[in-house]
C-alpha cells in the first residue's frame, strides 16, 4: 500500500476511492505534517531569526510534497482512484499572511534555508484575516476578511507563550509552527505568534473594526488600515508584539544551547525584514539589561546580532513613528531609544542621521544602520541608489555594512509546481540537475537553434495558455482567447509601477482599432492587483481598468482584437496560474522606484518576455539575457533621479504636445467612460495625471507605445520568439533564491 492509502485507511476505514476529496485533503495533510516534522533537525550552533510582518506562503499541499519527495507517488495512487492532485489542491485556502514581493520573498526564503540545511526559522504573526480578500462590486475594489485559518490547517499550537506588556495592558502570546519543507532537505518552523482573546466578530462592515480594544484586534488583520491614528497606533502594538515574542524567543533558545548571552552573537543572527520588526534592537537590549547586562555591552552585543534589509526607496515605506505612538503603546522602549539616539548624535553632530527628528517621530531605518551590523538592498541597482542618494550619509560613515543582495525566487514553487510541463522538458532535455543547482539551466542554451525543441517549448506554453483559459472561465466566469498574445502586468497596484500607463497604452490601442488599424493578432492584456485600502488613486486606476475592461467586452468592433481582464484577489495560487501561461510581461515601473521586483524572475523562468524599464532587477535580466531577448525602454535611474531633483517634470507639458496622450487622458472623462463608471473616481485620476502626476507616467509613454510595438510584431515570427524564450529560461539560474540565501549565509549570517 502507498503512503496515502495507509494514511486514508487508518483514519477513515477505507481506500481513496472511498472518501471525498475533502477526506483526502485532510490526510495528506496529516501525512505531509508527520514526514516533514522527521526532518526537523537542530544542528548548528548559530541560528538565524528572519523577522517579518509577511510571509505569502501559498497553499502547501502540493509544494510540500515536492519537497519531501512524494508528489509522484501521491499523483499516481490518485490516479488509481480516479483523482488527481489538481482536484486535491482546490481545496486547500490559501494562506492570507502577505501583501506583496516583500511577503513572498520571505517565503521563498525559507524555501531555500530549509533546502540548503540552514538552521534558521521565520518569525511573523498570525493573522486571522490575513491582508483582505479584494471583491470587485461596480468596477470597484471592495475590501472583505480573508479568512483561511480552517479546523484542519497547518499550523501546529506549541506550548510556547509570552507575557508581553504594553503600556496599561499585559498579553499572553502563544506561539504557532507551520513546518517549512526544504527541498530534499532539512524541516524548518515559520513561527506564527497569536493571542487567544483575538474576536472575529469585531469586524463589521466589510473590514472595518473597532480599531482601539487591542486584546482583540491584535491579530486580525495584516496592515490594518493606517489613514487614522487609532490604525497606526494599532500597527506599533503589532510591531512590537512581533518583536517582543520575537526577542523572548531568540534569547530562550539562545541559553538552551549553551549561550552566557554575553556572547548572544555567536548563537543568533537576525534578519530585520523592513522596518516592521526594527524595535527587536531596543527591546533585546531591555530584556538583556533586565538579564544583568550594562547597557553599553548590551547595546554593542544587539549590534552585533541584528541585520537589516531595505526593500524600498519610497518614502511613505520607510517608518517613522511619533514619539508619542510609542509612549502609548510601548513606554518601556522609550529610555533605550532615546539613548540610542544620544549616543549617534553624540558621536555625529548630523541631523540627517539622527534616529529621532525635529519633529519627534523615530526612524526605524536609522536605528537599524546604526544598531545592526549589515545593510542590504535587494538588486545591484538598488543598492548602488541607496549607497550613493537615500543613504548617502549613511554610507559615508559605515561603508563597510552597506551590501548587495539581489532577490531570487525559489524554482521548486515557480517551476516544479505551477508547470510540470515545463519541468519535465527540461529534465528531458538536461535531466534534472537544475531542480539543485539552478545554474544548470544553462545547458539548455545548447538547443538554442533546435527546432524541434523549440517547437516543444512553444506547445507547452500554448498548453499553459489554454489551462489558464479553462481556469478563468470556471473560476472567474473569464473568458479569454488562448489564441491571442498574453500580456501580464500583475504585481501590487502602485503609480511607481504604473498600471496606469499600461492602461493608457489599452485606450491607445482601442482607438487604432476603432481607426482600422487592427493587430496582426488579438491582445489580451491581463491585470492583477490588489491596492491598500486607503490608497485612493491606486483604487481610481483599478477603477478605470475595470471599466475598460467592461467597455472593450462590449464593442464588438474592438472585442476581437484586445481584451482587458483584471483577474479578482489575485494572490499566490492566481500567480502560479498566471505566469507559466504568460507571453509576454510588464515591469514597468519608473526607473529607480521598483527595488527589486521578484515576478519578472517568476515570468523568466516560465519563458515569458520582459517590457520593462531599467529598474530593479529588470538591470541584472537584461545583462544575462542581452538586448536581443528583453525588451528595454524608458529614461533611466539617473534621468529619473534629476528630474526629482531639479523638479522639472511638468506633465500638464506632455498631454499639450502629445496628440495620443492627450486623447487618451480625456477618454477617462469621455461618456464611454462614464456610462460605465464613477464620475468622481475618473475625474480624480483625470486630474491626478493632468496636474500632478508624481510618478511621472507619460515621460516614457511613446517609447512604450513604440516598444509595445516592436515586440508584438517580434512575436509573430514565431521560431525567433521562442528562442528569446529558451535563452531566457537558460538565463534563470542565477535568480534562484538558493543562490541568494547562500549570499546571505556566506556574507552576512555565517551559519554553520
Ligand atoms: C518590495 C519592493 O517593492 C520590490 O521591488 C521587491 O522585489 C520586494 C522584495 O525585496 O520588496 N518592497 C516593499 O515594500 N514591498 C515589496 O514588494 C511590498
Amino acid at each position: 500500500m502507498d503512503a496515502l492509502e495507509i494514511k486514508v485507511k487508518d483514519t477513515f476505514g477505507t481506500d481513496p476511492g472511498h472518501v471525498t476529496n475533502e477526506q483526502i485533503y485532510v490526510a495528506l495533510l496529516e501525512l505531509v505534517k508527520e514526514e516533514a516534522e522527521k526532518k526537523v533537525t537542530t544542528e548548528g550552533k548559530k541560528k538565524l531569526y528572519y523577522i517579518s510582518a509577511e510571509f505569502l506562503i501559498g497553499k502547501l499541499l502540493s509544494n510540500n510534497l515536492i519537497n519531501l519527495g512524494l508528489y509522484d507517488e501521491v499523483e499516481a495512487c490518485l490516479q488509481k482512484y480516479g483523482k488527481t492532485m489538481a482536484e486535491i489542491e482546490t481545496i486547500e485556502p490559501e494562506p492570507s499572511l502577505g501583501n506583496g514581493g516583500l511577503g513572498r520573498l520571505a517565503a521563498c526564503f525559507l524555501d531555500s534555508i530549509a533546502t540548503l540545511g540552514l538552521n534558521g526559522d521565520g518569525v511573523g504573526l498570525n493573522y486571522h484575516f490575513g491582508l483582505f480578500k479584494q471583491v470587485f462590486e461596480n468596477n470597484l475594489q471592495q475590501e472583505t476578511p480573508n479568512p483561511w485559518i480552517e479546523n484542519k490547517n497547518w499550523l501546529t499550537k506549541t506550548k510556547r507563550t509570552y507575557d508581553i506588556e504594553f503600556g496599561g495592558l499585559t498579553l499572553t502570546s502563544c506561539m504557532y509552527d507551520i513546518d517549512v519543507v526544504g527541498y530534499m532537505g532539512r524541516t524548518t518552523k515559520l513561527h506564527l505568534f497569536d493571542i487567544d482573546s483575538v474576536d472575529e466578530s469585531l469586524v463589521k462592515e466589510g473590514i472595518d473594526f473597532d480599531k482601539t480594544d487591542i486584546a482583540k484586534n491584535l491579530t486580525l488583520f495584516l496592515y490594518p488600515d493606517d489613514s487614522d491614528e487609532d490604525g497606526r497606533i494599532l500597527r506599533v502594538y503589532q510591531q512590537y508584539f512581533m518583536v517582543s515574542n520575537a526577542a523572548h524567543l531568540i534569547l530562550d533558545e539562545a541559553l538552551e544551547r549553551g549561550s552566557n548571552l554575553h556572547d548572544l552573537a555567536d548563537y543568533a543572527t537576525i534578519q530585520i525584514n523592513d522596518t516592521h520588526p526594527s524595535m527587536v534592537i531596543p527591546e533585546l537590549i531591555r530584556l538583556l539589561m533586565q538579564k544583568g547586562i550594562r547597557m553599553e555591552e548590551a547595546i554593542e552585543i544587539v549590534t552585533k546580532t541584528c541585520a537589516y534589509t531595505n526593500h524600498t526607496i519610497l518614502a511613505e515605506a520607510l517608518e517613522k513613528w511619533p514619539i508619542h505612538y510609542l509612549q502609548k503603546a510601548v513606554p518601556q522602549l522609550l529610555p533605550i531609544i532615546y539613548e540610542l539616539n544620544n549616543k549617534v548624535n553624540d558621536t555625529f553632530h548630523d541631523p540627517s542621521v539622527a534616529i529621532i527628528d525635529a519633529e519627534d517621530r523615530v526612524h526605524m531605518a536609522h536605528m537599524d544602520i546604526h544598531y545592526g551590523y549589515s545593510v542590504n538592498g535587494v538588486a545591484y541597482l538598488h543598492t548602488e541608489i541607496l549607497k550613493n542618494s537615500e543613504l548617502n550619509n549613511f554610507y559615508k560613515i559605515y561603508p563597510e555594512k552597506f551590501n548587495n543582495k539581489t532577490n531570487g525566487i525559489t524554482f521548486r514553487r515557480w517551476l516544479l509546481h505551477c508547470n510540470h510541463p515545463l519541468a519535465d522538458l527540461l529534465t528531458e532535455l538536461i535531466g534534472d540537475g537544475y531542480k539543485k543547482d539552478a545554474t544548470e539551466l544553462e545547458k539548455l542554451s545548447a538547443y538554442a537553434d533546435d527546432t524541434a525543441v523549440l517547437e516543444k517549448l512553444l506547445a507547452v506554453k500554448q498548453g499553459k495558455k489554454e489551462e489558464l483559459a479553462s481556469y478563468l472561465k470556471q473560476t472567474q466566469n473569464i473568458a479569454i482567447n488562448p489564441d491571442s498574445v498574453f500580456d501580464i502586468q500583475i504585481k501590487r497596484l502602485h503609480e511607481y509601477k504604473r498600471q496606469q500607463m499600461n492602461a493608457l497604452y489599452v485606450i491607445d490601442k482601442y482607438f487604432e482599432i476603432k481607426e482600422g488599424k487592427l493587430p496582426k493578432r488579438p491582445i489580451t492584456v491581463i491585470f492583477g492587483a490588489k491596492a491598500a485600502p486607503a490608497y485612493v488613486i491606486a483604487k481610481d486606476i483599478i477603477h478605470v481598468i475595470l471599466c475598460l475592461q467592461e467597455i472593450i467586452a462590449n464593442d464588438p468592433e474592438v472585442s476581437p482584437y484586445l481584451s482587458v481582464v483584471m483577474v479578482e484577489n489575485y494572490n499566490v495560487t492566481l500567480a502560479e496560474k498566471l505566469i507559466p501561461a504568460a507571453d509576454i510581461h510588464e515591469q514597468i515601473s519608473l526607473a529607480s522606484k521598483e527595488a527589486s521586483g521578484t515576478s519578472n524572475m517568476k515570468f523568466m523562468l516560465n519563458g515569458a518576455i520582459a517590457i520593462g524599464t531599467e529598474d530593479g532587477a529588470n538591470v541584472e535580466m537584461h545583462e544575462f539575457v542581452g538586448d536581443n531577448n528583453i525588451y528595454i525602454f524608458g529614461e533611466s535611474s539617473d534621468e529619473v533621479i534629476a528630474h526629482y531633483e531639479k523638479a522639472d517634470y511638468v506633465s500638464r507639458d506632455y498631454y499639450e504636445k502629445d496628440p495620443a496622450i492627450k486623447r487618451a487622458i480625456d477618454f477617462l472623462i469621455s461618456d464611454t467612460m462614464l456610462a460605465v463608471g464613477q464620475k468622481e473616481n475618473l475625474e480624480r485620476l483625470y486630474h491626478e495625471l493632468l496636474n500632478k502626476d508624481w510618478f511621472m507616467t507619460l515621460p516614457d509613454f511613446e517609447d512604450y507605445k513604440a516598444t509595445k510595438e516592436r515586440i508584438y510584431a517580434d512575436y509573430e515570427d514565431r521560431m525567433t520568439w521562442a528562442k528569446k524564450m529558451l535563452i531566457n529560461i537558460s538565463k534563470a539560474g542565477f535568480f534562484s533564491s538558493d543562490r541568494t540565501i547562500a549570499q546571505y549565509n556566506e556574507d552576512i549570517w555565517h551559519l554553520s
